[in-house]
C-alpha cells in the first residue's frame, strides 16, 4: 500500500544514574568515593533508504524509543551508552517537527528538520539524555566523600510528521482517462494500471524514460478533475508528488471528457493545479494531445489548437507511438534546462533564551528553563548533600536573586520542574 503521511512518536533514551559509592578493600580503612557515572542515553536519528517505497510501516508502528544509558557503577565503572534508535525512511522523506500544544484549539504548528532525498543520508534528531555523574566526580578539598550522585537526564521527546514526496524529472498531469498510464508504460518498463474508466490509477507510478543516452524518472499521478481542490474525486493531495518534479507533461485527451471538450479540461486541470499550489502552477508544461488515432482526432487538433493560440501542442498517440519521438526529444531537452527545484528548510532560528524565567502566580513562583529543569531533573531531591550543591548552582546561576526580586517571601512556593518547594531565607 501507497501511504505518503505518516505521525510518528519518538524519545531518545535516558542517561544512566552516577552511581554513590564508597571504595571496600581489605587493609584500606577509609577508601574514597568511587562511583562511576551514568552512560548517556541513545539517540533518535532518521535516515533515507532507497529501497524503501512507502510509509506504511511507520503509520503501523508509530512509537519509537532509543535505549536508556546503563547506570554507573562501583570501581568508578562507567554504565554504557543507550544504543541510537534508527528509522528508516524512503528517499524523498520531509520530516517536520510538531509543536504540540494541550490545548486542541491552538492548530498544530510544524516545522521541516530535514528533507532526505538523497539515499543514505541521516539526521539525528533527539539527543538522548545526559548521563549521570557518579560520586567519584564530585570530590573536592573540601568535600573528600560527598555521599550523593547525579541522576540521569532525560532524553528528547517529539511527535514527527513524515510526508513523503517522490522524487521525479517529469510529472504526467491532466484528466482521468487521458491516458497517462497507457503513455507511461509505453515509454518506460512501468506497468500502472489502464482502463477505460476514470481513477484507474489510485497511487503514483514511476517509470525510468530513456531519451538519447539520458535516464529520466516520470511520475504518473491519479487524474485531476473539477473540484479536485475540494476533495472531489480522489482530491488533489497527489500534486505534491509532482511539486519536486522539474516540468509537467499536461496530456489531454482529443476526444474530451465526458460532456467536456478538450480544451475545457485543459484549463480545469490548470485551475485545480493552482488552487493547490502558486508555485506548482508555474512550472513549465509541455502540452500533450493524446488518442491521435482516433477517427475524430484530426479535427478536433485543429479546434482544440484554435482555442489555445500561442500554445505549443504535441499530438501523439499512446497506442500506435505516432509522435512520441518528437515528444521525447522536446521533454529531453527541457528536463535537462531546468534544476530540480529544491525544498527549502528554513534554518533553524536561534532565539535568545535565557537560562531561566519567573513567572509569579498566586502564592507560588515557577522557574523555567531547560537548564534548571535539567538540573533538579538529575538531583536526587531525597538527598540533602545533592540538594545543597543544587542550591549552590542555582545561587550562583542568580536564580535566587530573581526570586527576591519578583517578591519571594518565606514560606512561598517555588516550583521548579516537576518538585514544588517552599521558600526559606
Ligand atoms: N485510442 C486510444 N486510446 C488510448 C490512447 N491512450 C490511452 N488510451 C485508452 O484510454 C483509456 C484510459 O487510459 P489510461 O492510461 O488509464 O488513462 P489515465 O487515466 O490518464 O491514466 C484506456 O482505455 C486506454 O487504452 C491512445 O493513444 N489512443
Ligand atoms: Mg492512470
Amino acid at each position: 500500500m501507497f501511504i505518503d503521511l505518516a505521525k510518528i512518536y519518538v524519545q531518545a533514551g535516558n542517561g544512566g544514574n552516577g552511581c554513590m559509592s564508597f571504595r571496600r578493600e581489605k587493609y584500606v580503612p577509609l577508601g574514597g568515593p568511587d562511583g562511576g557515572g551514568g552512560g548517556k542515553g541513545g539517540d533518535i536519528i532518521i535516515k533515507a533508504n532507497k529501497r524503501l517505497k512507502t510509509l506504511l510501516d511507520l503509520r503501523r508502528h508509530p512509537h519509537y524509543r532509543a535505549e536508556n544509558g546503563k547506570h554507573g557503577q562501583g570501581k568508578k565503572k562507567q554504565g554504557k551508552k543507550g544504543n541510537d534508535k534508527v528509522i528508516m525512511v524512503p528517499c524523498g522523506t520531509m520530516v517536520y517537527k510538531i509543536n504540540a500544544s494541550s490545548s486542541e484549539k491552538i492548530k498544530e504548528k510544524k516545522e521541516l528538520i530535514t528533507d532526505l532525498v538523497e539515499d543514505k543520508k541521516e539526521i539525528k534528531l533527539n539527543a538522548g539524555g545526559r548521563g549521570g555523574r557518579g560520586n567519584a566526580s564530585f570530590k573536592t578539598a573540601k568535600n573528600v566523600a560527598p555521599h550523593f550522585a547525579e541522576k540521569g537526564a532525560s532524553g528528547d521527546k517529539s511527535i514527527l510528521k513524515l510526508e513523503l514526496k517522490l522524487i521525479a524529472d517529469v510529472g504526467l498531469v491532466g484528466y482521468p482517462n487521458a491516458g497517462k498510464s497507457t503513455f507511461l508504460s509505453v515509454v518506460s518498463s512501468a506497468h500502472p494500471k489502464i482502463a477505460d474508466y476514470p481513477f484507474t490509477t489510485l497511487f503514483p507510478n514511476l517509470g525510468m524514460v530513456k531519451i538519447g543516452d539520458e535516464s529520466f524518472i516520470f511520475a504518473d499521478i491519479p487524474g485531476l478533475i473539477e473540484g479536485a481542490h475540494s476533495g472531489i474525486g480522489l482530491g488533489d493531495s497527489f500534486l505534491r508528488h509532482i511539486e519536486r518534479t522539474r516540468i509537467l507533461l499536461h496530456m489531454v485527451d482529443l476526444s474530451g471528457f465526458q460532456d467536456k471538450s478538450p480544451e475545457e479540461i485543459f484549463k480545469i486541470t490548470n485551475k485545480e493545479i493552482k488552487l493547490y499550489s502558486k508555485k506548482l502552477s508555474r512550472k513549465k508544461q509541455i502540452i500533450v494531445a493524446n488518442k491521435m488515432d482516433l477517427p475524430q482526432a484530426k479535427k478536433a487538433l485543429k479546434a482544440f489548437k484554435k482555442k489555445l493560440p500561442g500554445f505549443k501542442i504535441f499530438p501523439i498517440s499512446a497506442v500506435t507511438k505516432e509522435g512520441m519521438e518528437d515528444l521525447l526529444y522536446e521533454t529531453g531537452k527541457a528536463v535537462k534546462k531546468i534544476e530540480i527545484p529544491k525544498e527549502e528548510v528554513v534554518p533553524v532560528k536561534y532565539v535568545y533564551e535565557p537560562e531561566f524565567k519567573i513567572e509569579k502566580r498566586t502564592g507560588v513562583f515557577i522557574v523555567y528553563g531547560k537548564k534548571v529543569e535539567t538540573l533538579i531533573e538529575m538531583t536526587d531531591i531525597t538527598n540533602d548533600e545533592a540538594v545543597g550543591r543544587l542550591q549552590r548552582i542555582f545561587k550562583k546561576m542568580g536564580v535566587e536573586e530573581a526570586l527576591k526580586k519578583k517578591g519571594v517571601k518565606d514560606g512561598d512556593g517555588v516550583k521548579i520542574g516537576d518538585y514544588e518547594f517552599i521558600y526559606e531565607e
